[in-house]
């Protein structure tokens, strides 16, 4: 039984990773390739704040879905997708698995709202300087952004002033 059942296990194994080799599957364009990124930033904290998080216009101009599932920066210990909620009448942040960017569609990330959080800060940012940024999508490609930091200037009166500030 055994010496039937390991040949057919390793053909299993080995079947899909030879389709993933043919020419056609390496020309399509990855998530990374399909993306385009808008004016990321960084919100810049004050003193002592371990934590911050970063924004972007995420636009997919292709036919096909993007998803984004990770993220990762030299800037921070820890790097997630995360939401707010509504909480009871409290603005919670939530974990995410993943931000999806619909075929010829926008996602924001903005205060409020999505974001990439960064926890547990390397060293504070400082003004005028870019935080790299790698984002990493459902198809496994990857694409580095750089996000300059940016007072909040909205953060203390979200419902005086929705509007973000300009670039
Ligand atoms: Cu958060």
């Amino acid at each position: 039984m055994r010496r039937i059942m390991i040949p057919i296990l390793t053909l299993m194994i080995g079947g899909p990773l030879a389709a993933a080799d043919t020419p056609d599957e390496a020309s399509a364009p990855t998530m990374a390739e399909r993306i385009s990124v808008h004016a990321p930033w960084a919100r810049l904290m004050p003193p002592g704040q371990p934590n911050t998080a970063a924004f972007m216009l995420l636009e997919n101009a292709s036919e096909e879905d993007i998803v984004l599932v990770a993220a990762r920066s030299p800037a921070s210990e820890v790097v997630e997708l995360h939401t707010h909620i509504q909480d009871e009448g409290m603005m919670r942040m939530r974990e995410v698995a993943r931000i999806d960017v619909p075929a010829g569609g926008q996602t924001e990330l903005r205060p409020g709202g999505l974001h990439v959080m960064l926890i547990g800060l390397v060293e504070p940012l400082a003004p005028a300087v870019a935080v790299a940024i790698t984002l990493v999508f459902a198809d496994g490609s990857t694409l580095e952004l750089h996000a300059p930091t940016r007072h909040p200037r909205d953060m203390s009166g979200r419902g005086q002033h929705p509007r973000q500030p300009p670039d």
